[in-house]
């Protein structure tokens, strides 16, 4: 087994409850034992007996390191893209228009079902890619754009593929209650029966890591969300729920009925909605690339948050119509200007509460026992990864103990 050492480099180790912020650590020595970190501490403090076992010395050149970066919600898999419809919406057409001629999210389901397999891998690899090359490790990628059992499948499986192909872990979500299919216009109802019919085969082909839904008025109520999370629940899966994006419908006071691991967008959370949460430990999950997209002006409660000490995620949501975004350093930006998080609180929200979002316990964090998942950075500090508007801060990605 190899026993790798890390030295000279600073640690953002991003542990909870450190006195430093970040959990910074300014001389910092990293130990990887095969897949797994074995120590991290100051330089002066690492025994002995690891360099003893040492097999590869590596000088990080000064770098800062930090946990490899979670993007914990992403529609990566889908067909064709939506610049044609931005370029009629600048050009004066309304979005009913756009409906009219079959547009909008319509238009990706169209193009998702036509694409074969091999087409959306490549176009979702390509974006995965993009995506790695920023220091992610760890992605999280939903279907939503099938919503019929072969194609819910098609992307799914794609999404396993991706998870083999690269070096990152991907974790898939179910999204069948994304929107109605024009098939089921007007019949809503029968079609969350059909969802409830593709849960429990696609689960039943290892497809499904979690389970999501969109409860808006636009898309599925309170009621139709919930009749989901008990399929979910019946077969032991986490839920997460797209809540509170346009509107309050109560969706995040149903997730924490249920247990979700998190509720996303969240602009409309009421104090109720934060203080179900907050008792749930639901992580709130947001995605400053839709709310600049969408040039949308509620802001997501962010005081209200803080104030129930709901754990805050940031992610890409990187998808065709609201949020073609394959960068989640600017989103750290983005989190910081747009609603006033914290550089830490960013950073923390694309690394350990991004982890917690999807239910895992062995990253986010750089300590003892968890994976050897970590990035080497061209920075001093760590809240120049938020204040960097563009730059490429990154050098090196390390994932499993192994450089790639
Ligand atoms: N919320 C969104 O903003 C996207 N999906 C969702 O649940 C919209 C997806 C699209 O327009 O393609
Ligand atoms: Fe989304």
């Amino acid at each position: 087994m190899s026993v790798q050492v890390w030295t000279h480099c600073s640690a953002a180790t991003m542990a909870p409850r450190a006195e430093q912020a970040y959990g910074l650590i300014q001389d910092a020595a990293l130990v990887v034992d095969g897949g797994s970190l074995a120590w991290v501490g100051p330089r002066d403090a690492l025994p002995a007996k690891w360099l003893a076992r040492c097999t590869h010395q590596h000088d990080a050149g000064g770098a800062l390191i930090t946990p490899g970066l979670i993007d914990c919600h992403t529609h990566l898999v889908y067909g064709g893209d939506r610049a044609n419809e931005f370029e009629m919406r600048l050009n004066g057409a309304s979005y009913e228009t756009i409906a009219r001629a079959g547009g909008g999210i319509a238009s990706t389901v169209q193009a998702t079902r036509q694409a074969s397999a091999a087409d959306l891998q490549a176009s979702a690899g390509r974006r995965l890619r993009q995506l790695m090359g920023e220091g992610v490790t760890t992605v999280e990628i939903k279907s939503g754009y099938g919503l019929a059992l072969a194609h819910e499948r098609k992307c799914l499986a794609v999404a396993r593929v991706l998870g083999q192909q690269y070096a990152v872990d991907v974790r898939t979500t179910f999204l069948g209650a994304h929107a109605v299919p024009h098939e089921f216009a007007g019949r809503t109802d029968d079609y969350v029966d059909a969802v409830l019919q593709m849960l429990p085969q696609l689960h039943a082909e290892g497809l499904v890591d979690a389970v999501d839904g969109f409860c808006e008025c636009i898309a599925f109520s309170a009621a139709q969300t919930e009749r989901v999370f008990v399929a979910a629940q019946a077969l032991g899966l986490p839920v997460k729920l797209h809540a509170e994006q346009l509107s309050d419908s109560g969706g995040a006071q149903l997730a924490a009925r249920y247990g979700a691991l998190s509720c996303d967008h969240l602009e409309w959370l009421s104090p109720e909605g934060a203080q179900a949460m907050a008792r749930a430990g639901s992580v709130a999950v947001l995605l400053p690339g839709a709310y600049y997209f969408l040039r949308e002006t509620k802001l997501p409660p962010i005081a209200l948050l803080r104030q129930h000490g709901v754990p805050m995620a940031v992610s890409t949501d990187s998808n065709p119509g609201t949020s073609p975004c394959t960068t989640l350093l600017l989103m750290l930006n983005m989190a910081c200007t747009l609603f006033r998080l914290t550089p830490e609180e960013a950073l923390t929200g694309v690394t350990r509460h991004a982890a917690a979002a999807l239910g895992l316990k062995d990253r986010g964090v750089l300590a003892a026992g968890l994976r050897a998942d970590f990035v080497l950075w061209d920075v001093q500090r760590p809240a120049e990864l938020s204040y960097g508007l563009g730059g490429a801060p990154h050098l090196q990605t390390i994932f499993k103990g192994q450089a790639r």
